[in-house]
């Protein structure tokens, strides 16, 4: 009968307190201070650093592959079966808070310190980590790191990514040290569990603090490009203008429209980035750029959600006699996760007498990638304020976390016993 551990909630909250002073700014707009820590920066090398010490400090064996991701193994008893990995990120948006990804990566090495504490050895290795460039908001494309880790990104095509500066992931991780040489495409593991802020109300509605997560929705990211002409603002006829400004601005009505029409089921979308060049109030601009991420628990909805998006541009071109390019930065299915996996989270959360629900994930997570190698589900921990993230305003109480990390735990001790 396996055993039942508990974390040591105060332990692992000192550590996330102390993660989230690593690349703390003062955030203007909330007067909270936030978390900037993009992937590959000074910030996050040392938020790297520190977690490697941490890896070391509970005396896991830890080593760093070819696109940066970094694994700390606990070693089993049979070393030649395959590992059970917990793992996230410490990469940040850039108004990011204390918790997105962290909590699943300190979390993991909080389960190491209290199976040592305990005397606690398992049949099989068990492995923390962390991954490369969840957020994707620095190079381009989310989920990178366990993306090439599953095999979907190409390692050549990875290192080649470019920030906005120019500079290429690979020549990033150089730089702060961290380009590993490890085979990304790692041995598979036996099972994989990530603990995970839900990021958005459900939990909270449900009056719950822990969540077994069913899977990921799909997601699109693309950016259009629209080429008009520039003109002067004063003496130009309407009828006579190209304006990319128009257009990219016709894009996030009609996206909105889009999501409330209901034609598209469950469809959100987000202009995240919306950039008009110049900007000179008395010029019409000639070009602008925008982002445009949609997110679908429906793939076909999906399709037709991208496929109406293009034949609406195309034609709100025509008619304003602009151009427009499409760059496709990210794209992903829906995911769903392994309901063996999910079972034994969902038995370890009832005998940890802890209430639960199941819930889609609206958010992206390296567990969608990991989960085509292997069987994967995650933990959902409840947010405060509606669950509201990816802002300095995002937080989970110290007992939320501490009781989706016992899940963590139990689950991934009962996972690492089995033959
Ligand atoms: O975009 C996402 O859903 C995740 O936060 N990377
Ligand atoms: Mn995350
Ligand atoms: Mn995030």
């Amino acid at each position: 009968m396996t055993r039942t551990v508990r974390i040591d909630r105060e332990r692992l909250w000192g550590t996330l307190m102390e993660l989230k002073e690593i690349g703390a700014y003062d955030d203007e707009a909330t007067g909270l201070r936030g978390v900037r820590r993009l992937a590959l920066t000074n910030a996050d090398a040392e938020a790297r650093r520190r977690c490697v010490e941490w890896m070391t400090e509970a005396g896991l064996e830890v080593r760093v592959d070819r696109i940066g991701n970094v694994y700390a193994t606990r070693p089993g008893r049979d070393r030649s079966l395959p590992c059970v990995l917990m793992g996230s990120h410490i990469d940040t948006v850039a108004t990011g808070g204390a918790f997105d990804g962290t909590l699943g990566v300190l979390g993991g090495i909080e389960v190491m310190r209290t199976l040592n504490d305990a005397g606690i050895e398992t049949l099989r290795d068990i492995e923390v980590g962390f991954f490369t460039e969840e957020e994707g908001v620095r190079f381009g494309t989310d989920m990178l790191g366990s993306a090439v880790t599953a095999g979907r990104i190409p390692l050549d095509h990875a290192h080649k990514l470019t920030d906005s500066d120019g500079k290429t992931v690979e020549g990033e991780l150089v730089r702060i040290g961290f380009d590993g040489d490890a085979h990304e495409l790692r041995p598979i593991p036996y099972a994989y569990l990530e603990c995970h802020i839900e990021q958005g109300p459900i939990l909270a509605d449900a009056g719950v603090d822990v969540g077994i997560v069913e899977g990921v929705q799909s997601i699109s990211w693309q950016r259009i490009t629209v080429a008009g002409e520039a003109a002067h603002a004063g003496t130009t006829p309407i009828g006579s203008r190209h304006d990319a400004g128009l257009v990219a601005a016709a894009v996030v009505v009609e996206l909105r429209r889009m999501c409330d029409s209901g034609d598209f089921g469950q469809l959100r979308a987000t202009v995240g980035n919306f950039d008009i060049g110049e900007g000179q109030t008395n010029v019409i601009p000639h070009q602008a750029t925008i982002t445009v991420d949609l997110r679908n628990p429906d793939d076909e909805l999906m399709t037709a959600a991208e496929q109406h998006l293009g034949e609406y541009v195309e034609t709100l071109a025509r008619a304003q006699g602009v151009q427009t390019t499409w760059e496709r930065m990210a794209k992903t299915a829906v995911v769903p996760f392994d309901a063996g996996i999910q079972n034994v989270l969902a038995s370890t959360a009832d005998n940890l007498h802890l209430p639960y629900v199941r819930a889609m994930s609206g958010a992206g997570h390296d567990a969608q990638e990991i989960a085509a190698p292997c069987p994967t589900a995650m933990i959902f921990v409840a947010g405060e304020s509606g669950g509201i993230s990816h802002t300095p305003r995002e937080y989970s109480t110290p007992d939320a976390c501490g009781n989706g990390t016992d899940v963590l735990a139990n689950a991934v001790l009962r996972l690492a016993d089995r033959t």
